[in-house]
């Protein structure tokens, strides 16, 4: 015996995975472009294979170094300008400053899979760039600790 498919409740359903398809559709490709937008500037002022060698290095909680990271990325090397533009990249939030939260999560703007830095050395790298000790990097700040 056949059973005779009714579909004209489908369009109705709120649990439709095609209704939350469309709905995710609308409200997403503004984020989804700025995040898109941002990881392609990374690798634009910095090569994909400098960004691996220096996640690699500092692959061991408490391993990381500032100093080593920006010279095996290659980012030392930059301009002033080019470095503005991975401070821009960084301040995740566009509030001017890079703040202790986003460089807890710095490694992760280079490869999302890589890991959170420590507590100790995410205070290590704020006192290393922060000179005026208002507890944020501000972009001259982070130039010079770059640059220097
Ligand atoms: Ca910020
Ligand atoms: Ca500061």
């Amino acid at each position: 015996m056949r059973v005779k498919k009714d579909y004209s409740y489908l369009p109705l359903d709120t649990t439709s995975p095609h209704r939350l398809t469309a709905v995710l559709r609308i409200t997403s490709p503004a984020r989804e472009l700025t995040a898109h937008g941002k990881n392609m500037s990374l690798t634009s002022v910095l090569s994909a294979d400098a960004i691996d060698s220096a996640l690699k290095d500092c692959q061991a909680p408490d391993s990381f170094s500032h100093k080593k990271f920006f010279q095996l990325c290659g980012l030392s090397k930059k301009s002033a300008a080019e470095v503005k533009k991975v401070f821009a990249i960084l301040d995740n939030d566009n509030s001017g400053f890079i703040e202790e939260e986003e460089l807890k999560f710095f490694l992760q703007r280079f490869s999302p899979g890589a890991r959170a830095l420590t507590d100790a050395e995410t205070k290590a790298f704020l006192r290393a760039a922060d000179c005026d000790s208002d507890g944020r990097i501000g972009v001259d700040e982070f130039q010079t600790m770059v640059l220097s």
